[in-house]
């Protein structure tokens, strides 16, 4: 816990942090604290010192200088959409709000790229890739909320990582303020670079520890042609990563989802129809694009053979836009429609090919760990990233409830590093998967961590006790 500050200290603070940006982006209200202090996570009591919203590049390095000369600890702020508590801000931390940061400032045809700044929302951005007849492929149901900055910052997935990549993929330059408060402008949008260590890839992933991103250039690609939609119903486990295997040889495919019927049962609640009548313990959803109708007529054979092998029960292919969009809110939806549950979170990744032995290693220990909770299985199946997600039973207090899961992740995540997987797929490691990251990261590499985070931000003003302490 940080010492409690005296009022002389805090009015300082405060002055010195005014000397650094208008006043009036310099907010100590309770609502701001409440509304910027926190991300998508409910664990963390929002406690910031104040939050502060820059306007330019020069106001987030004047920022970090006083900090550094203050030993001011700041915590980098986005969309605040993350499921890993890094954007919490609960230690008297000053939350630096990319908010204003908000332009597209140049946008190039022959290069096919667009530079923006941090606090672009993601949504907005795939607007303007749209406009200009081009796609930005990384996608994600918090897309109206996250920032660009954020996004980078997380290295965020999402559901076209199969075909797409990662937001690591798209990143073609990067203008980040170090924690020294010097700027580094990064690869300028080169797509060959052979000069040297490659430190955009440092700070994508890097949670707001190692640098505050200001600005991205991020490539674009061609639209997806008429994807096609279509929902399996898959009576076990083992079906799912064999109609992976007999899809992808055949189809390119843009997605490969998997949900638990237990999961789509939340998102029927909130009023969407079941994809058909057969109800299956498992669904799988995959898309692919589909010019014309072209590949229909392979893809109802692929269905068929499938069926053949009792790896389906039942299925749809969209035949409209519309449907295609309804189909995926089966998936897109869950998240959204479980959160008053308050779930505990794993988002977990291994190989592809370890996909079959983990998900029946993990079936059986949630089964007899968690017998009394409801426990969903949702997630990115194609990439070998798993969503468990367990329920809050409303009678169980989230305190007793957090620690019984906590201890049951310590198996899981055993289990998981004997298939060599990630304790964090996509989310990060912020505050929550903090404790766990030995069971993914090992001393020695650790210790580089730590080395790295030295050079970067030698006061150890950025995100401190995110990641690591
Ligand atoms: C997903 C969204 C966050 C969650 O739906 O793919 O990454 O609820 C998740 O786990
Ligand atoms: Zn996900």
């Amino acid at each position: 816990m940080t010492m409690p500050m005296s009022p002389e200290t805090r009015a300082a603070l405060l002055d010195g942090l005014r000397t650094c940006l208008e006043a009036v982006h310099v907010r100590t209200d309770p609502d701001s604290a409440q509304h910027y202090g926190r991300d998508w996570t409910r664990l963390y009591t929002p406690n910031p010192l104040a939050v502060v919203l820059p306007g330019s590049i020069e106001q987030v390095q004047n920022l970090v200088r006083y900090a550094c000369e203050q030993r001011l600890a700041l915590v980098p702020s986005g969309g605040r959409t993350g499921l890993s508590g890094a954007a919490v801000a609960c230690q008297g931390e000053v939350v630096v709000s990319m908010e204003r940061m908000n332009r597209i400032l140049d946008f190039d045809p022959t290069d096919r790229s667009v530079t923006c700044q941090a606090g672009v929302i993601t949504e907005s951005l795939q607007n303007f890739a749209r406009e200009q007849g081009l796609y930005y492929p990384v996608d994600f149901a918090a897309r109206g909320s996250s920032h660009i900055g954020g996004n980078i910052a997380t290295n965020a997935g999402g559901i076209k990582v199969v075909r797409y990549g990662l937001t690591r993929d798209w990143v073609t330059g990067l203008k980040v303020v170090t924690g020294s408060g010097e700027l580094l402008d990064l690869n300028r949008g080169l797509i060959k670079n052979a000069s040297g260590y490659d430190l955009r890839h440092l700070f994508i992933g890097s949670e707001g520890t190692l640098g505050i991103i200001v600005e991205a250039t991020l490539k674009l690609t061609r639209p997806l042609c008429e994807p096609a939609v279509m929902v399996l119903g898959v009576p076990d486990l083992d079906g799912i990563m064999a109609l992976y295997g007999a899809f992808r040889s055949a189809l390119e495919l843009s997605a490969f989802e998997f949900f638990s019927e237990r999961a789509l049962r939340h998102v029927l609640r909130k009023g969407l129809q079941r994809p058909f009548d057969t109800e299956t313990p498992y669904y799988v959803l995959l898309e692919f694009e589909n010019p014309e109708g072209r590949h229909t007529d392979q893809a109802l054979e692929l269905f068929e053979h499938a069926a053949e092998q009792g790896w389906l029960a039942d299925g749809v292919i969209s035949q409209s836009e519309t449907q295609a969009r309804e189909l995926w809110r089966l998936r897109e939806d869950i998240s959204e429609s479980i959160a008053e549950h308050q779930p505990y979170k794993n988002d977990i990744s291994v190989r592809i090919s370890r996909v079959p032995a983990l998900l029946t290693e993990i079936d059986a220990l949630l089964g007899r760990e968690y017998p009394d909770f409801e426990v969903l299985w949702y997630g990115h199946i194609g990439d070998g990233n798993l969503h468990i997600n367990i329920l809050k039973p409303a009678d169980l207090d989230t305190a007793t409830f957090a620690h019984t899961c906590g201890a049951v992740s310590e198996q899981l995540f055993a289990a998981l590093q004997r298939h060599g997987g990630s304790i964090s797929a996509e989310h990060g490691v912020g505050l929550t998967k903090k404790p766990y990251l030995h069971y993914t990261r090992d001393t020695t590499e650790i210790a580089y961590l730590r080395a790295i985070k030295q050079v970067f931000d030698p006061h150890g003003i950025l995100n401190p006790g995110k990641i690591f302490d």
